[in-house]
Formats: C-alpha cells, sequence, structure tokens
C-alpha cells in the first residue's frame, strides 16, 4: 500500500478535494501506473454535475498517460518502466465482443460501476472505500488499473500528448474511421467543436472527407476548429445549424456527428444529414435524456442513428496508430492542449471547461 495525492469527489456540484489517499498493490491482472498527465474531458464534468451517477467518493480521470511502476502476479504483457496510455475500458478478451472484434463493448468483465474488472476496489482513506471512475481514475498521482487497461506504447513518445489518447483523440477519430466509417469525398458536419469534436474534425480531414461543416456556440471554438480542418463554421447562437448545413452541402450532410452529450444536438444531427445520411450520437447526455428523431424521415429517407462509445475502439491496435499518424504529422496533437495545470488547480480547470475556453486542458503531475 502507497499513500498519495488525489482530488477526491466527495458530493455532485461540490469541489473536489485535494488530499492524500491510499492505494493498495496491484492484484492479480492489475498493474500500478505513475501518472505523467490526466486530461480535463467533459465526461468527468458530467459527472461532477450530477448527470451521469457514479457512486461517491471517486477520483475522475480518465484520459491519461503514465509509466508501469510495479506488476500484480501473472502480468506479463508489460513491465516496471513502460510507458502506457490508460483506456477507460479494460477487456476480457473472449466474450463475444471481443471475440468478433468490438472490445469497447466487452462484458465479460465483471465488476460494477465505480470498480476495477472483477468488482476490486484498490483506493480508500483511512480505511473508508473510494470508487475508481472508469476504472482508471486518473486525477492522483498513481492509479491501479487491469492490464488490459494499460496499451503499451513507443518508448519516444511524449506523455503529456499520449494523454490525449486516451480519451479525446481516440473517441473523436475513432468515431470518424470506425463508427461511421466516413469514405473519401464525403461531406461531415460535426455538432460540438469542444476537445473531442476538433478530433472528430481532425479524423474527417484525415478520412478525406470534402466539406467539414463545424458548429458551435463559441466563436473562439469555430476558430479553433477551422485550425483543424474545418472548411466552414456555424454558430448556433446565430443561425440555425440544421438550416445552414443543408443550405452549405445541397441537402444535408453525408455525416454528422454530435459531439457534446444532449438530446437537442442528436436531433439536429438526424436532422442535418441527407436521405441516406448517418447521424453518429458521440456524446453521452444526461441519464434520462431522451432525444426526438422524426420517426417517418427514418424510414421514408433510410437515415442511419448510430451511437459510438469510445470511438468503437480495439485500444490495443488504434492507440498505437494514433500517435503514428500524429508523429507523421497526419493528426495534430499539440494544438489540442491549451492549457497546463498542477493537481492542485483541478477544480480551476473544469471551471474553465464549463465557461467553454477553448482547447484541452491538462493536468501535469
Ligand atoms: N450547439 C453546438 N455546440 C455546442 C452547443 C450547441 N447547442 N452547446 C455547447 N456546444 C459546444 C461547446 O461550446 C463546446 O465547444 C462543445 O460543445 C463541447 O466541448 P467540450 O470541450 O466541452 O467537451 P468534450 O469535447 O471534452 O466532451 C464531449 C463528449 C461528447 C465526449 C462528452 O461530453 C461525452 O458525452 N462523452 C461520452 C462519450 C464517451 O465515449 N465517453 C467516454 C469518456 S469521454
Ligand atoms: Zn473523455
Amino acid at each position: 500500500m502507497r499513500t498519495m495525492k488525489a482530488a477526491v469527489l466527495y458530493d455532485y456540484n461540490a469541489p473536489m478535494v485535494i488530499e492524500e489517499v491510499q492505494l493498495d498493490d496491484p492484484g492479480v491482472g492489475e498493474v500500478l501506473v505513475k501518472m505523467t498527465a490526466s486530461g480535463v474531458c467533459r465526461s468527468d464534468l458530467h459527472v461532477l454535475k450530477g448527470e451521469w451517477k457514479s457512486p461517491l467518493p471517486t477520483i475522475l480521470g480518465h484520459e491519461a498517460a503514465g509509466r508501469i511502476e510495479a506488476v500484480g502476479p501473472g502480468v506479463t504483457r508489460v513491465k516496471a518502466g513502460d510507458p502506457i496510455v490508460l483506456s477507460f475500458k479494460p477487456h476480457c478478451g473472449y466474450c463475444e465482443y471481443c471475440m468478433s472484434g468490438r472490445p469497447h463493448l466487452c462484458t465479460g468483465m465483471g465488476g460494477r460501476a465505480g470498480t476495477l474488472p472483477g468488482g476490486h476496489i484498490r483506493l480508500s482513506k483511512d480505511g473508508n472505500l473510494i470508487y475508481h471512475f472508469a476504472a482508471t481514475a486518473s486525477f492522483a498521482e498513481y492509479a491501479v488499473i487491469h492490464e488490459s487497461s494499460a496499451v503499451a506504447i513507443g518508448p519516444e513518445t511524449p506523455l503529456e500528448l499520449a494523454a490525449l489518447v486516451g480519451c479525446s483523440v481516440t473517441t473523436g477519430v475513432g468515431a470518424v474511421l470506425n463508427t461511421a466509417q466516413v469514405r473519401p469525398g464525403s461531406t461531415v458536419a460535426v455538432i460540438g467543436c469542444g476537445g473531442v469534436g476538433l478530433n472528430v474534425i481532425q479524423g474527417a480531414r484525415f478520412a478525406g472527407a470534402s466539406r467539414i461543416i463545424g458548429v458551435d456556440i463559441s466563436q473562439e471554438k469555430l476558430e479553433f476548429a477551422e485550425r483543424f480542418g474545418a472548411t466552414d463554421t456555424v454558430d448556433a447562437r446565430e443561425e440555425n445549424p440544421v438550416t445552414a448545413i443543408r443550405q452549405l452541402t445541397g441537402g444535408g450532410a453525408d455525416y454528422a456527428f454530435e459531439v457534446l452529450g444532449s438530446g437537442e444536438t442528436v436531433r439536429t444531427a438526424f436532422e442535418s444529414v441527407r436521405t441516406g445520411g448517418t447521424a453518429v450520437a458521440v456524446g453521452m447526455a444526461a441519464v434520462g435524456e431522451y432525444a426526438q428523431i422524426d420517426a417517418y424521415l427514418l424510414a421514408a429517407q433510410e437515415k442511419t442513428l448510430k451511437g459510438c462509445f469510445y470511438g468503437s475502439a480495439r485500444t490495443h491496435v488504434d492507440m498505437p496508430r494514433y500517435i503514428a499518424l500524429a508523429q507523421a504529422g497526419k493528426l495534430d496533437l499539440d494544438s489540442l492542449v491549451t492549457r497546463h495545470y498542477p493537481l492542485e488547480d483541478i477544480n480551476e480547470a473544469y471551471a474553465a471547461l464549463e465557461r467553454g475556453e477553448v482547447g484541452r486542458g491538462l493536468i501535469v503531475f
């Protein structure tokens, strides 16, 4: 067991508390990671605001990279010193989803919300258990994670940038390449140009989309979207995004991605695609929220509405590839990060995300 500094969430809509907590040694099939950097993602904000329920107290953080500090019994794939990206979807390798190439939907791990696979909890404070958000709990100096959550990457990868591959890059680029399988020449609309939306935009550029329309409610975000490959932008405060996208594409986009997490923007994405087009919901709305779609047009225009979890990632294949694409200059990770914070400033980092400040914030350890 070790004592370490972490950000603990005790109540929804309350600040996280920076304090010393205890972390048990890794168990069978688990590894201990020393964190290098952890991104400030809206999914954690959904929990902070109580929009998604996660058992409390918990340590948030799920977009991270670090180095293996020690391995538990039976771990052979990684060893102390190896650089890794943390995956927030551990997978068993044997269930029907894993065996059919969809490990991001694995159902074979056991456990429940806030625990590691098998139901284990390695975090505590003075004997009281603390839950592991997203099986990663990366807003802490160290984490114990399942070995399938430790994605080995090349020794030369800058770990601060690799952290982004833990969520925003894999979710956004994967939504384009894996979930939607955007074809060259297609037209693409992206509703929400935050940390993940920018990666949908650069994924669409990489996939050869002919037109990429960024939609947001912030002029600054739209300027950022252009830097990542948006050919056109729409300010949803000033124009109806559906009308604007239909005009720009001559009837509707081939693909529209919802990258915010609300029922209303899922509807916008659905209405923005042409006959035969595909709308992809990347965001996860508040629990219990519904999206209204025109059930007549769903059939009459043969539209597809698809969900996307974690960029439909095969983490151990896709994450090293996204890093290789970044190293080849085909994906831009450097420009995504606009602010660095120490762990002590984590509440300010989430306030900045909520205020809609541009780009990705990164907690560095
Ligand atoms: N129309 C258009 N854009 C809007 C609107 C609107 N009505 N309202 C807000 N926006 C913009 C904001 O200005 C902002 O730029 C953007 O939407 C949201 O960006 P961020 O940076 O706040 O959020 P991200 O990119 O960090 O996260 C977005 C997700 C959709 C990934 C997240 O919210 C989510 O739902 N994640 C669940 C999906 C998933 O796979 N999760 C796994 C862990 S992330
Ligand atoms: Zn995330």
